[in-house]
This record gives structure tokens, C-alpha cells and sequence, in this order.
């Protein structure tokens, strides 16, 4: 198969190339950079060092024998785009392009009004170029567990079957994102839905969970994948085990029982690659919910502490106040059943995936320890409400 990746320079289309490749499927990509950037405004970098992506790309090479025919371009540079599809004829592109930060989102005006215009516009442009140039290819559509909110309802698989005075219908489970990035999936959520309706393009939507792991493969640091730590572009698992293995408190936000959906970054590749081999029919919009457990906060920092424990760290857990605005007690009981039809097992348990993770990360325990001040949480979801004198005198 021949897999043009969007975002392939990410934390997750890196990976995922040489993951593809390993499999015999044919890879091309495109990446502006702009993470790279991204957590350099923050102040912050990967804890584990990543090579420029020219010489990621000839450690590609030299690894798989084959040349990546790469894009430097953003997907709203509309006409390169187009081109680069053309050029490469995909039977199925993977969009990993987006700026995938909650609390970068949650900054001011500049920063929610760029995260929802990157996301949003580099989707629609992508699904016009996909219509003019690989009207047949399966686009696979990196969407979050976060478009759903926390009802107090199971959550299927992006649609359920509702009876309204007297009459039933199967519509798409409600979207009660959290910040304003995850609003811009949801937005996505619907843009390549009405596609694939309207143009007959087959897409699978994968709302995925939060990932956690290190790719560190011992061949080739060039070939190594970024973790990010800081508190806009670490993930919560990223950050407790970078936590741990400097001797700082890991940090649950608030009492910790708000519950997610995770999975490890090598269930997440395994995952991707059975939608990309298994795709949907023409004109089909199919939603998946990508996870494999469901923990809460808390739960996930004992597992970190423990972890580290196991490996000779005095680790130790310390909540702060939540900056977020989000349930803290709440129903979470997600399906997660179409990838385990299509054949998806789940690799080593959390347990092990931490110590692995930490053992990656001690060799480059001083670069998160020069950045640590990018560990704390400095981005509030509410402002204080200025009193209205009018209202309140
Ligand atoms: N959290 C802590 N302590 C921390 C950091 C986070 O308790 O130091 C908590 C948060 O309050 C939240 C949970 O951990 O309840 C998850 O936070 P996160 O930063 O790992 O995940 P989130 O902001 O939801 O975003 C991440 C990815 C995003 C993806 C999403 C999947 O950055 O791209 O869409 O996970 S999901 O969470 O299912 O929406």
C-alpha cells in the first residue's frame, strides 16, 4: 500500500513511517515543523534528543532501502499539497497534521484562534485536494476520546441510535469537547463526515485516546521519536515519568479521579496500521474509538511511581490544583470494539511500557532537568469573572 503520512515529523508520524515501512508498505510524507516550533515558543524540548529531518530522513533510507519522498510544506498551502498528492498517488493518507494541544489552545485569542484555524482549514484542504487528486484513497483522520466530553452515558463509536416522540434515527453521539482544540476536532469531525457524503470519499475517524510511550529503536538515535514534557505538548504520562526520573513530584491535577482513555504509543501503530489495512468502503464515514484502558489520573501516577520504584527511583506523587475545567467524578465507559474485530492485541501492559519509557528516558535525564520550570502548569482554563458593577454594586 502506498501511505502518504500528513505530519509525519510528529511524535506520532515518525513512528508510524518506519512502522509502515517495516510492514512493506510504501511511505511518503508532508510536515511544516511546526511542533518543532511549537515547543520552542513554550520554552521547552523533547527529553529525548531528535535529529534534524533531513537526517531523519536519510537514517529512513539507509534503514528501509527505500528513499521517503518528503514535503516541507503546510496543508494549507492548498496547491503544494495537491501536488505532493499527485506526484505520490496514495492508496490511503494519514492526517497527523494538527496542532494537538489542549492548554496551547487555552493561552489567549491568538493562540485558540490559531489552533482552530490550522486544524480546521489544513483538514478541509486537505479533503479538496484528496477529492481533486486520490479521490480513491482511504483518508484516516486522527481525531480525540476528548470530542465526547464526559456524559453521564456510555460512549459508542461515534453514532447511536436515538428515539425521539415516537420516531428512531441513528445520528452522531453528541461532542461536548473541553478546550478550544478539542472543539477544533469535532469541527473536523463533522467537515470530513459531510465529505465522504457529499464526494462519496472513504474516511475512518479515529478518536483516540491519550498516548504514552517512548520510540527509541537501539539501531539509530536518528531514528528516535520526540517526548515532550512541557505543559502544553507533554502528554499526562510523558510528563509523570520525566517527572520521575528527575526527583520531582509527579503531579495528578486536581483529587486525580477524572478518568481517560490510553494506550501505549506501539498499541497506537498497531492500531493505525489494521484501519489503514482494513478500509472502509467508498463513501463510507467509519468512527473508531481508539483505546486500550481506562485510568484515572491518580491511578496513572501510582503506576508511574511504582514503576520508577521498580527501577530504583525514589518517586514520589503530589496533586496540584486543577488549572483545567473538567469533571473530576464521572461516568467514563467508552466501546472500544471495532479495532479488537479488526484484530487489534494489545502489546505489553501499562506496567511494563512505564519501565520502558523510563529507562529511556534516564540517559537524557539533564534535558528535562534544564527545562524544568516547564513542568508546572501556568495555563488556566477560567479567568477570575470580573465583577459587574451594574450587576453587583
Ligand atoms: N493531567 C494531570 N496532570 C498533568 C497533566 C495532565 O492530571 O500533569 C490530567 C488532565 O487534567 C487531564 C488528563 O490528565 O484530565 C489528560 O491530560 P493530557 O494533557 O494528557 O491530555 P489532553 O489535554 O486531553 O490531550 C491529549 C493530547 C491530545 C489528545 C488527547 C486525547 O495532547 O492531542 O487529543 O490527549 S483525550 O484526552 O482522550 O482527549
Amino acid at each position: 500500500m502506498r501511505v502518504f503520512i500528513a505530519g509525519i515529523d510528529g511524535y506520532l508520524g515518525w513512528p508510524l513511517a518506519q512502522h509502515l515501512a517495516a510492514r512493506g508498505h510504501t511511505v511518503a510524507g508532508a510536515d511544516a515543523l511546526l511542533r518543532r516550533a511549537w515547543v520552542g515558543e513554550r520554552g521547552s524540548v523533547s527529553a529525548v534528543p531528535i535529529a534534524p529531518v533531513y537526517e531523519r530522513l536519510a537514517a529512513f533510507r539507509e534503514l528501509s532501502g527505500e528513499p521517503l519522498p518528503f514535503s516541507p510544506l503546510d496543508l494549507r498551502d492548498h496547491p503544494a499539497l495537491g501536488r505532493a498528492l499527485a506526484a505520490f498517488g496514495p492508496d490511503a493518507v494519514v492526517h497527523l497534521a494538527e496542532c494537538p494541544s489542549a492548554p496551547y489552545s487555552m493561552i489567549d485569542f491568538r493562540h485558540a484562534d490559531f489552533v482552530q484555524s490550522n486544524n480546521v482549514s489544513g483538514t478541509l484542504s486537505l479533503l479538496f485536494a484528496m477529492r481533486e487528486h486520490c479521490p480513491g484513497a482511504h483518508l484516516v483522520k486522527l481525531g480525540t476520546m476528548g470530542e465526547y466530553g464526559t456524559p453521564d452515558l456510555d460512549i459508542p463509536e461515534g453514532f447511536f441510535d436515538v428515539e425521539f416522540r415516537g420516531r428512531r434515527d441513528r445520528l452522531p453521539f453528541p461532542r461536548q469537547a473541553g478546550s478550544w482544540y478539542h472543539w477544533s476536532k469535532v469541527f473536523d469531525s463533522q467537515n470530513v463526515g459531510f465529505a465522504c457524503r457529499l464526494w462519496g470519499l472513504a474516511a475512518t475517524d479515529v478518536m483516540q485516546g491519550v498516548v504514552y510511550g517512548s520510540w527509541c529503536p537501539p539501531a539509530d538515535p536518528r531514528l528516535n521519536s520526540r517526548l515532550d514534557f512541557d505543559e502544553a505538548f507533554g502528554t499526562a504520562v510523558n510528563r509523570f515519568c520525566c517527572q520521575a526520573v528527575i526527583g520531582r513530584p509527579i503531579t495528578p491535577y486536581g483529587n486525580g479521579t477524572q478518568s481517560r482513555g490510553l494506550l501505549s504509543l506501539a498499541d497506537c501503530l498497531q492500531c493505525l496500521t489494521l484501519v489503514l489495512e482494513h478500509p472502509p468502503a467508498p463513501g463510507e464515514y467509519r468512527v473508531v474509538n481508539q483505546l486500550r484502558d481506562v485510568l484515572s489520573v491518580g491511578r496513572l501516577a501510582e503506576l508511574v511511581r511504582d514503576a520508577a520504584r521498580a527501577l530504583g527511583i525514589d518517586a514520589r506523587i503530589a496533586a496540584v490544583d486543577n488549572p483545567r475545567d473538567e469533571a473530576e467524578a464521572h461516568r467514563y465507559n467508552p466501546d472500544s470494539e471495532k479495532l479488537r474485530e479488526l484484530g487489534f492485541k494489545p502489546s505489553a501492559p501499562i506496567g511494563a511500557e512505564l519501565r520502558q519509557m523510563i529507562g529511556d528516558l534516564l540517559p537524557h535525564a539533564d534535558r528535562v532537568r534544564a527545562h524544568a520550570d516547564r513542568l508546572p502548569p501556568t495555563v488556566r482554563w477560567r479567568r477570575p469573572v470580573i465583577p459587574n458593577p451594574a450587576k453587583d454594586p
